[in-house]
């Protein structure tokens, strides 16, 4: 069975690189099927669009902004995914909440990376509250996108240690490094379910 995976992004595209090269470096098309068709984006100045181009992968923009509301633009955003008819929707930098009815049109087939342990620190900054939580480790969070935001199920995590002289800018390098090896392996592990 094909298995067509469909990234979303909002920003620098970091994730989604590591699981496009994953995908090829671990041969996910001739082991699982799987290929990722298409990287869509809420914004169009988002650095990951040209990085998927570059890989020759289908690229879509469905600007939030266009929109008189989140049931509009999550209309428009489902119709620009399913054209790819996917087995996987990933979230990956992706910025905008999602309500509750699209959640439930991908019910078990939609997963996001989220930048802290959870349950500590849904929502954002995650990594400055981190810190000023006194954490001494810290990490990510693959899991199930339901309707209540970053409260799915966990599917897989990474702990990296809260340094002295951390700042959220050096603590998120250091997260995101982890993300880059986790977010992978939990599709990976995912697709040979
Ligand atoms: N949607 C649902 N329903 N459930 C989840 O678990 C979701 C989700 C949408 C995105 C990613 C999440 C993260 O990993 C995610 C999980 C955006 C915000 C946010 O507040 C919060 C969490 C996440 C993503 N977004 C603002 C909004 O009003 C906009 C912020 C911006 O544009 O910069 O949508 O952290
Ligand atoms: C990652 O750290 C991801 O966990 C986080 O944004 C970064 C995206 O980097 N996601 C969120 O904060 C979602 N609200 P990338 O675009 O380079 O993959």
């Amino acid at each position: 069975m094909p298995s067509n995976i469909v990234i979303l992004i909002s920003g620098s595209g970091s994730n989604m690189t590591a699981i496009v090269r994953a995908a090829a470096a671990r041969r996910w098309q001739a082991r699982f099927g799987a290929r990722v068709a298409a990287v869509l984006s809420n914004r169009p100045e988002a650095a990951g669009l040209a990085l998927a181009r570059e890989q020759g992968i289908a690229t879509g923009v469905v600007d939030h902004k266009a929109f008189g509301s989140r049931e509009a633009f999550d209309t428009a955003l489902a119709a620009a995914i399913d054209a790819h008819a996917p087995s996987l929707v990933v979230l990956a930098g992706f910025m905008r909440i999602l309500t509750p009815g699209f959640v439930a049109h991908y019910a078990g087939r939609l997963v996001n990376i989220h930048p802290s342990l959870l349950p500590a620190f849904p929502g954002l900054n995650t990594h400055q509250r981190a810190i000023d939580a006194g954490c001494k480790v810290a990490g990510a969070t693959v899991h199930e996108v339901t309707a209540e935001l970053d409260h799915g199920p966990i599917l897989a995590q990474a702990v990296v240690p809260v340094l002295p002289e951390d700042t959220a800018a050096t603590l998120a390098e250091r997260v995101l490094s982890q993300e880059h090896r986790l977010y992978p392996q939990a599709i990976e592990h995912w697709l040979a379910r």
